[in-house]
């Protein structure tokens, strides 16, 4: 894009919505450069909404994301509604709508929802289909709206047209964060949500659905870092399978999260996790409040 030498800045928010696992979180670091939001291949990942801000000096403007849960189509449980809630919220915060297709998922009652989740009247929305680095020729875009960009959020590929078009449509305006501020959320959060990840990707199944991470003591201090966290599950059989033969389950899935933590925090740390069953955790508000999945009232 042309560099804008106006001096007119342009800043807003954008929501990025779609199916599960279509690829919204690995979108969100790509254009903001660094892993803030966890990624792994199971769908539902997300579960509250991440913020990723970057600004860019040439465009003058500053685009803070929202990245989101993965639509649920029919929510089950509470914590699903509380997800399906979290997309609400950041749809009606936005000022653009990017919203994602998968192109391994081409069902059409999919594209259809989430066209129909990003049509609000008097937002601007962006269409983008992911993962077409797995396309063996050019990707039909028939099935898609009018001005889909094809892009690999993996390889980073096409990007540059989606950031052009979410510029276009932030509204003028003064930067809300400075400029080289990237994320909003506190470093808490992170690690918790680094725990989850390395859960996600190391246990079978259900079993990281049935999750919670909470970091109960985070202590700043030389030469290690002290955190202190909890895993929740809901059920007490969950709990051994969580700890393993011996413990360790529990110690690979700490040493793999503190190599995560340190990368992101840039310090060392020493890490401690407690496996803590909480019935029904997901399903109860009070617990959903207590884990940041539900807004407080
Ligand atoms: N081949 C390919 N895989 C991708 C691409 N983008 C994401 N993935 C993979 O798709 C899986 C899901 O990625 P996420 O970024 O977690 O997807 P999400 O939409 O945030 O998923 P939820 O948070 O569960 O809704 C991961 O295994 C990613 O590595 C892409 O452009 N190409
Ligand atoms: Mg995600």
């Amino acid at each position: 894009m042309e560099q804008n030498t106006t001096g007119t800045t342009r800043c807003g928010y954008i929501a990025i919505i779609g199916p599960p696992n279509a690829g919204k979180s690995t979108l969100m670091n790509a254009l903001v450069g660094e892993r803030l939001s966890i990624v792994t291949p199971k769908p539902h990942t997300t579960r509250t909404r991440v913020l990723g801000i970057i600004t860019d000096p040439n465009r003058n403007a500053q685009a803070i994301f929202l990245d989101t849960p993965g639509m649920v189509a029919e929510p089950r449980y509470r914590l699903q509604e509380a997800m399906m809630e979290h997309i609400h919220r950041s749809i009606r915060d936005a000022d653009v709508i990017l919203a994602m297709f998968d192109y391994t998922r081409p069902d059409p009652v999919l594209i259809q929802r989430t066209v129909e989740l990003a049509a609000v009247p008097d937002k601007a929305a962006v269409f983008v289909l992911n993962k077409v680095d797995l396309a063996e020729k050019e990707p039909d875009l028939s099935p898609y709206p009018e001005g889909t960009i094809p892009v690999s959020a993996l390889l980073e590929l096409n990007l540059r047209p989606v950031g052009d078009a979410i510029t276009a449509h932030l509204p003028e305006g003064p930067f809300l964060y400075p400029p080289d501020t990237i994320a909003e959320q506190p470093e808490r959060f992170f690690v918790a949500e680094l725990i989850r990840e390395t859960i996600f990707v190391t246990m079978k199944e259900e079993i990281p659905y049935t999750t919670a991470v909470v970091v109960e003591e985070f202590i700043e201090r030389t030469p290690k870092d002290y955190i202190n966290a909890t895993i929740l599950v809901d059920r007490d059989s969950q709990k051994g399978i969580m700890i393993g033969r011996k413990g360790q389950q529990l110690k690979q899935i700490g040493q793999l999260s503190r190599k995560k933590i340190e990368d992101f925090l840039g310090r060392p740390v020493y890490l401690e996790l407690f496996v803590k069953v909480k019935r029904d955790w997901m399903k109860k508000d009070s617990e959903l409040r207590d884990l940041g999945y539900l807004e407080r009232k």
